[in-house]
C-alpha cells in the first residue's frame, strides 16, 4: 500500500511555491478583466476610467485570456507536477538545476510577452490568430514560456527514469504516472504552436518573410489548442482520482480504469483539433468528419472518469456512514474547502461536458460557433472545473508548502460556493445569449444591434460576473492571509493527500503502466489524422497575407 514517506526539503517546497506565486498573481490580475467584460455586457462600461493604462476592451480581453488561460494554468501545473513527481516517486529531482533553468525561462518569457501586451502592441487575444500581428517580443515570450515548461518536463522525465531503473516492474505511483502523462501530452500538443511561431509568426514579424498563411496558422494553433484543454484538465483529474478520495475518507475505486482513462486522453486529445475549424474553408469535409468522430471518442474516457470518481466518492461517503441512494453525498466532508471546491468544480464540469457534445457536433456547432455560448462553455471547464479545482488544491497545498495554517476555512468554503453560484448564473446567461446569436469577443454594450430579448441575459452576465469577482478576490484574500498566518501547522497535520486504490496497484495489468505502445499509438494517430492535411497545406503554403494591426 502506498503512502509517501518522503519529506520534502525547504528548497523543494520553495521552488514549487514560486510556481504558485506566479500563477496566483497572474490569476489575480487576469480575473479582474472578466467582471469588467461582464459589466460591459450588462451596460456598465468601466473602461473609460482605465485610460490610459488600458486602451481598449480588446487589450483587456487579451490580458484576461493570456493571464488566466495560459499563465495561471501553466505555472500552476508545472509546479503541481513537480510535487507529484517528487512525492509519488519519493525522491528528489534528478537534476534540480535543470528544473530551475526551465522555471526561470518561463518567468523571463512571461515578462517578455507581458511588456508588449501592456504597451498595447500585442492586442491579439490569447489565440493570436494570424494575420493579426503583434510585436515579435510577444511571440518570443510565449515561446520561452513553452520551452521553459518543456525543460521542466525533461527534468521530471529524468527523475522518473532514475526511479524506474531502481524499481523495475513496480507500478508507477498513480499521481506520478498521471502527472507524467500530462506533461507528455503538453509536449506533443505544443509542437503545433512551436511550428506556427517559429516558421511563420516570428519570421514574418521580424521582416524575414512577406506575411502569413492564415489557414495554416489556424491549423497549427488548433493542433495545440484542443489538447491544451486536456493539459489544463488532467491535473484536476489527477487530483480527483488520486487525491480527492483520500481527502474524502475513501479510496480510488479502480487504479486500472484511472490509468486507462489517462492513456486514452493522451491518445485522443491531439488528433481532434479540426473540431475548432468546422467552418474553415480549405480543410476537406472528410478530415473534419474524422476529427469529429475522434472527438466523440474522447467522451468515452470522460465517462470513465465520471464513473470512477463518483464511485470513489460514494465509497468514501458510505464509509462515513452514508445510507440510501444519495445519502452518501451529504456525508462527504463539505466543511473541508478543498473537498467542496473540487466537488463543485466537478458538478459544473458535467454541464460543461454536455455543452461540449454540442460544440463537437458538426451541424449544431454552426449554431453556436463564435457566439457567447463558447465562452459560456469554457468558463464551466477551464474557468471552473480546472480553476476551482486548482483553488481547492491550493487550500491544502499552500499550508503544506509554507507550514502556515489555512486562514479561515469557513471563508474558503463560502468562496467555493460563491464561485459555483456565480458561474451557474454567468455561464447559463452566456449560453442562452449564444443560442440567440450574440457574438463573442464583442463589446456588446456598445453594439447597436442588440435586440430586447438579449437584455435580460446580458444583465445576468453582469450579475454572475459580480458574484465571481467577489469569489475570485475571496480566494486571493485567503491566499494572502494564509501566507502571512501566524498559526503554524503542527507536524504531520497537513500532508499531501495520496489516495490508496481499493486493489493493490501491483495487480493493474503491466500494459497500463508501459509507455512504448501508448506513445507509438499516439504518434501514429497524430500522423494519420493530421499528416496528410498539414502536408498539403505546407506544400501549398502562401505567405501572402500582410500582418494587420487593427487596434
Ligand atoms: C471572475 C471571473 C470571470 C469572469 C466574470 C469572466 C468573464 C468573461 C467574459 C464576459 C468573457 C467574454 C468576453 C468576450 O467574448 O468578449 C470572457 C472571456 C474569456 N475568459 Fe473569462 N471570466 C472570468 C474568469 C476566467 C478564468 C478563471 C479563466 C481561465 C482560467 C477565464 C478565461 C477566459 C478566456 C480564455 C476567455 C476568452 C478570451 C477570448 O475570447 O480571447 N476567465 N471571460
Ligand atoms: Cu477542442
Amino acid at each position: 500500500m502506498f503512502a509517501s514517506t518522503y519529506e520534502m526539503t525547504r528548497t523543494e517546497k520553495r521552488f514549487i511555491g514560486l510556481h504558485l506565486w506566479v500563477a496566483i498573481t497572474a490569476l489575480a490580475i487576469g480575473t479582474l478583466f472578466g467582471p469588467l467584460q461582464a459589466f460591459e455586457h450588462a451596460g456598465v462600461d468601466l473602461y473609460s476610467y482605465l485610460q490610459p493604462v488600458l486602451q481598449s476592451y480588446y487589450q483587456g480581453l487579451t490580458l484576461h485570456g493570456v493571464l488566466n488561460a495560459l499563465i495561471w494554468t501553466t505555472f500552476f501545473i508545472t509546479g503541481f507536477l513537480t510535487l507529484t513527481t517528487i512525492k509519488g516517486l519519493e525522491r528528489p529531482l534528478k537534476y534540480p538545476t535543470l528544473n530551475k533553468v526551465g522555471f526561470w525561462m518561463m518567468v523571463v518569457g512571461l515578462l517578455t510577452a507581458a511588456v508588449p501586451i501592456l504597451l498595447n502592441q500585442a492586442t491579439v487575444l490569447y489565440t493570436f490568430y494570424a494575420p493579426l500581428q503583434a510585436t515579435w517580443t510577444f511571440y518570443l515570450g510565449l515561446t520561452l514560456v513553452v520551452v521553459g515548461s518543456w525543460v521542466e518536463g525533461w527534468g521530471m522525465y529524468f527523475t522518473y527514469y532514475a526511479w524506474r531503473k531502481e524499481n523495475p516492474g513496480v507500478r508507477t505511483p498513480f499521481i506520478t504516472f498521471a502527472g507524467l502523462i500530462t506533461m507528455v501530452l503538453w509536449q506533443f500538443a505544443t509542437l503545433g504552436v512551436a511550428a506556427e511561431i517559429l516558421t511563420m509568426l516570428l519570421p514574418a514579424t521580424l521582416g524575414l518573410t512577406s506575411g502569413f498563411d492564415p489557414e495554416l496558422a489556424r491549423t497549427y494553433f488548433w493542433f495545440t489548442g484542443h489538447p491544451l484543454v486536456y493539459f489544463w484538465l488532467l491535473p484536476a483529474y489527477l487530483s480527483w482520482y488520486g487525491m480527492l478520495p483520500k481527502q474524502a475518507g475513501g479510496k480510488l475505486f479502480s487504479d486500472s480504469l484511472a490509468r486507462l482513462a489517462f492513456w486514452l486522453f493522451l491518445l485522443l486529445s491531439v488528433p481532434v483539433g479540426f473540431h475548432h475549424q468546422f467552418v474553415d474553408p480549405g480543410i476537406a469535409q472528410t478530415w473534419k468528419a474524422i476529427h469529429a468522430v475522434l472527438t466523440f471518442a474522447v467522451f468515452f474516457p470522460s465517462l470513465m472518469t465520471l464513473f470512477t470518481v463518483v464511485a470513489s466518492l460514494e465509497y468514501a461517503g458510505r464509509r462515513r456512514g452514508g445510507k440510501g441512494l444519495l445519502g452518501w453525498v451529504r456525508k462527504l466532508p463539505w466543511d473541508d474547502p478543498s473537498v467542496t471546491a473540487q466537488l463543485l468544480a466537478g458538478i459544473l464540469f458535467m454541464f460543461g461536458g454536455i455543452g461540449g457534445l454540442t460544440n463537437a457536433s458538426f451541424e449544431v456547432n454552426a449554431v453556436i460557433h463564435n457566439t457567447t455560448w463558447v465562452p459560456g462553455h469554457f468558463h464551466l471547464t477551464v474557468a471552473s472545473a480546472v480553476t476551482l479545482s486548482f483553488m481547492g488544491i491550493t487550500y491544502w497545498l499552500v499550508p503544506y508548502l509554507t507550514g502556515r495554517k489555512l486562514w479561515n476555512p469557513r471563508f474558503a468554503v463560502i468562496q467555493a460556493w460563491l464561485w459555483f453560484a456565480g458561474m451557474l448564473i454567468f455561464s447559463n446567461a452566456m449560453h442562452m445569449l449564444g443560442l440567440l446569436g450574440a457574438p463573442r469577443r464583442t463589446p456588446l454594450g456598445v453594439a447597436v444591434y442588440v435586440p430586447d430579448e438579449w437584455k435580460g441575459h446580458l444583465f445576468r452576465v453582469g450579475v454572475g460576473g459580480a458574484i465571481l469577482l467577489v469569489a475570485a478576490y475571496m480566494f486571493i484574500w485567503t491566499m494572502i492571509k494564509t501566507i502571512r498566518n501566524k498559526e503554524r501547522v503542527a507536524a504531520g497535520e497537513v500532508e499531501v493527500p495520496i489516495a490508496e486504490s481499493i486493489r493493490d496497484p501491483q495487480e493493474t495489468p503491466a500494459w497500463l503502466d508501459s509507455w512504448k505502445p501508448w506513445l507509438a499509438g499516439t504518434v501514429a494517430l497524430i500522423l494519420a489524422a493530421y499528416g496528410p492535411q498539414i502536408y498539403l497545406m505546407v506544400r501549398d503554403m502562401q505567405l501572402t497575407s500582410p500582418g494587420f494591426k487593427i487596434w
